[in-house]
């Protein structure tokens, strides 16, 4: 998003002498209603006028706008005056340099990643005062305050409302350290019954057992962070009409099965493969065909020591859930499979022979084999050679080459894995669902995957980045009724709020009848040779007059743009019609079925694997998953009370305590926050309340009206004087250059709500009173001399 800022400089007014000394402040105003080129003339007078300003004001202009000194103590990004991206930069370092965390934002709360435990901000007793507080809100702002928040909403005034609780933010930011605080919290405060200690304790353990186990199969260590989640996740927590934690439910999304069988330099595979090699007995290395010193392809950086290598624990967390021994041993065992699949190398054969194996490999394959309880023969066989289906019985078989050798084994590693996972996940639920009966209202808890843009961007960040639009236009319908809520209260209509909303962004990617997604879908159900070329050409003619695309000129291979609300991203085209597809070969899945491995065979049991001839087989694709799935969660979202919650790293090496300011203006620019300053923007986003407001221009209109103690009333004892000020002001405004017919001002119960403009223009007829009081007093001194 291109930012156009433009710096005002204040300097303080001189009313005895007139005289220029120094700059006394400066602050960036930005915004959408400046545009480069097109700098209004009342600011560039503005600005030159300012310039001659003393400082016996300097006090009485910052107190009214930003108070730089006072910054950190500024616990609402609301309350600093003018709401601009580089006053809330400020005021987030500020707070962050005083180690204080965590700052409201309206009606989201922004939580800067302190990349170091801070002693007692999580503890029991820390908990204990949020949730017994009257007004929790007037404490301290904490992540505790939105679960308290969210908690005593649940009993609304009318009837039970359900909660969302909406945790975004880049890889590292905190997401999940977050959403573990907030289960924590829910485990403890709604836990404490004693009549029911027993189970409720049991239930609890449960729901908190079931994040080692998610993260140890579906985080993994990344350049961004060492313990990234590699998939997305909604967790429902289950309340009875106690508001007792009684079960829980999780929904998953788009894992990156991937990284099962390629880890990118310098990441890792998952963590589980990593907390099995490091802490397994001898008789399970054994049994698991691991000895110490066993180099796996797949197990990149194994010497990386980290904290989520524990074996252990997630261990401990499987018993708790109820996985059993014998289940336990099946899924170390199949994973140890998977290990052993990566080291099987293909050397290249002549066209009509399958590829070879050398003696190294065929190892490997046999141990692959005796650990997913597969024929060996079988296995080698399925591949590397394709069985090609002519009509219903006749078949022909043909060798892969080297290359697609390699893309049939890896891709019987991850179908296996992303079963596992979803197997997991399954039991897990099964494990802490309450019963429909014993629950009536849930808060969901979201941590999903960021807006994400690397150098090459394929279908997996063209996914993450739609789920991110998807929660962004979520936010700013959500946001605006926010607003709007304080403009009622305050006396005002909302309509006044203009915003952008990304519709048309969304309109291209998923839209009805022509969008990327339906083309993609649509060009692999053709399954066309060159597919890839068609599938460009039909983007740039079906699609070029979508203002939110463009084309990539400078890339070798085709690339799109689209045009996110958080920034532009370029996608190659190569390779994303068949990660659409994601296809398996049936003689896999054959395979699979065919184990002697229960829950490997289980994982296959119900799946297709003859399908009907090329061509006309109905294929469910990635993007029409997800789509579904992120719709059934938006559904769910739009039934709740939401609660946003914003993420921010600090700094992109994970350091305690470091904040880079670069790091962080991106990211609040790409999470939304610069986004709702342009929302507050389009309305009234400086708001002053009625006292300041005529302390400080009451010279305009020479009022002497200065009512005392009448605080709750403020626009009946101070209204008049105020519009006074403003009938003044608005009599010289013909003569400005920014002369229109938008309202600029609007008088609240407690404040006055005023447009940029109308700012401008109070502070030149301002100026101008204090200039001619200044000259009048030089005159009168010169008469005296
Ligand atoms: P993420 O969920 O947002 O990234 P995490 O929640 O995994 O990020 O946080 C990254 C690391 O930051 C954690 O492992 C902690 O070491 C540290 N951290 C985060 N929040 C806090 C906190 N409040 N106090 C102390 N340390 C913290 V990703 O899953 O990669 O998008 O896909
Ligand atoms: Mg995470």
């Amino acid at each position: 998003m291109a930012k156009v800022k433009q710096k005002l400089l204040f300097r303080t007014e001189n009313v005895s002498g007139g005289r220029t000394e120094g700059e006394s402040g400066s602050f960036e105003q930005g915004g959408s209603a400046k545009r480069p080129g097109k700098v209004n003339r009342v600011t560039e007078r503005l600005q030159a006028r300012r310039k001659s300003l003393n400082d016996s004001l300097e006090g009485d202009v910052r107190a009214f706008l930003v108070n730089e000194a006072e910054l950190h103590t500024y616990d609402d990004l609301t309350k600093v005056n003018p709401v601009t991206p580089t006053t809330v930069l400020k005021c987030l370092q500020a707070r962050y340099s005083a180690r204080v965390f965590y700052t409201h934002a309206g009606c989201t709360l922004v939580a800067m990643n302190p990349f170091q435990p801070i002693p007692h901000l999580y503890s029991l007793d820390v908990m204990r005062e949020y949730h017994t507080a009257s007004q929790p809100q007037d404490f301290k702002p904490h992540i505790f305050i939105v679960a308290e928040e969210a908690y005593r909403n649940v009993q609304g005034q009318v009837e039970p409302v359900n909660q969302s609780l909406v945790v975004s933010g880049e890889s590292g930011a905190g997401k999940t350290w977050t959403s573990r605080c907030l289960m924590k919290y829910y485990a403890t405060v709604a836990a404490s019954s004693q009549k029911c200690q027993h189970t409720v304790e049991r239930i609890e353990r449960r729901v908190l057992d079931s994040n080692p186990i998610m993260e140890a199969f579906g985080n993994a260590c990344t350049l961004r962070n060492n313990n990234s989640s590699r998939f997305g996740k909604y967790i429902q927590l289950q309340l009875n009409s106690s508001q007792l934690l009684v079960g829980a439910s999780v929904q998953t999304y788009l894992l990156e099965k991937t990284r099962v069988a390629f880890q990118a330099p310098n990441e890792r595979n998952f963590h589980i493969f990593y907390q099995m090699m490091k802490g397994a007995t001898e008789e399970q290395r054994q049994e698991w065909e691991m000895p110490c010193d066993q180099k796996f392809t797949w197990l990149p950086n194994a010497e990386k020591s980290l904290e989520e290598d524990c074996f252990q624990e997630t261990v401990e967390a499987m018993v708790n859930l109820g996985i059993d021994a014998h289940k336990r041993a099946q899924i170390f065992r199949i994973l140890a499979g998977l290990l052993q699949l990566g080291n099987v190398n293909f050397s290249p054969a002549p066209e009509s022979e399958p590829c070879g194996l050398d003696q190294q490999s065929k190892g490997f394959l046999g141990k692959t084999a005796a650990l997913l309880r597969v024929p060996a023969d079988e296995l080698r066989e399925c591949v590397s050679i394709r069985t090609l289906r002519a009509g219903k019985q006749s078949a022909l078989l043909k060798p892969c080459s080297q290359s697609e050798c390699v893309v049939r084994r890896d891709c019987l590693a991850k179908v296996i894995y992303a079963r596992l996972f979803d197997w997991l996940v399954g039991f897990i639920n099964s494990s802490m669902c309450a019963d429909d009966s014993k629950w009536c209202n849930f808060i969901g808890l979201l941590d999903v995957y960021g807006f994400e843009c690397f150098l090459l961007n394929n279908l997996e960040q063209l996914c993450i980045n739609y789920a991110n639009e998807k929660l962004q236009q979520h936010f700013v319908a959500h946001y605006l009724k926010a607003q709007q809520e304080e403009y009622v209260s305050e006396g005002l209509q909302w309509s006044f709020v203009r915003y952008q909303d990304n519709q048309r962004c969304l309109d291209l990617i998923e839209g009805n009848p022509t969008s990327i997604f339906s083309l993609l879908n649509e060009e692999c159900r053709l399954n066309r040779a060159s597919d890839a070329k068609q599938f460009r050409e039909r983007l740039q003619k079906e699609l070029s007059d979508n203002g939110s695309m463009s084309w990539d000129k400078f890339s070798k291979q085709p690339h799109f743009i689209v045009a996110h609300y958080a920034g532009k991203v370029s996608y190659q085209i190569e390779g994303m019609m068949e990660k659409n597809k994601d296809p398996v070969p049936p003689e896999l899945l054959s395979l699979l079925q065919k184990s002697e491995d229960p829950l490997l065979q289980s994982l296959f049991a119900d799946t297709e694997t003859e399908g009907k001839p090329h061509g006309h087989s109905k294929v469910v694709t990635v993007v029409s998953k997800f789509k579904n799935s992120l719709e059934n969660l938006m559904k769910i979202l739009h039934s709740t009370t939401p609660h946003y919650t914003r993420c921010i790293k600090p700094n992109p090496d994970c350091k305690p305590l470091t904040f880079q300011k670069e790091e962080v203006i991106t990211q609040l620019e790409a999470c939304g926050i610069v986004e709702t300053i342009h929302i507050s923007a389009a309305g009234f986003p400086i708001r002053v309340p009625y006292d300041n407001f005529i302390q400080r221009y009451r010279l305009i209109s020479n009022t002497r009206l200065l009512a005392q103690g009448a605080e709750n009333e403020a626009q009946i004892a101070l209204g008049p004087a105020v519009q006074d000020i403003l009938n003044a002001v608005l009599r010289t405004k013909s003569s400005a250059p920014n002369n229109n017919n938008n309202v600029m001002v609007h008088c609240g119960k407690t404040k006055v709500f005023l447009t940029h403009a109308m700012l401008e223009l109070l502070e030149e007829q301002r100026y101008r009173v204090l200039s001619q009081k200044a000259f009048s007093i030089q005159c009168c001194w010169r008469r005296h001399q």
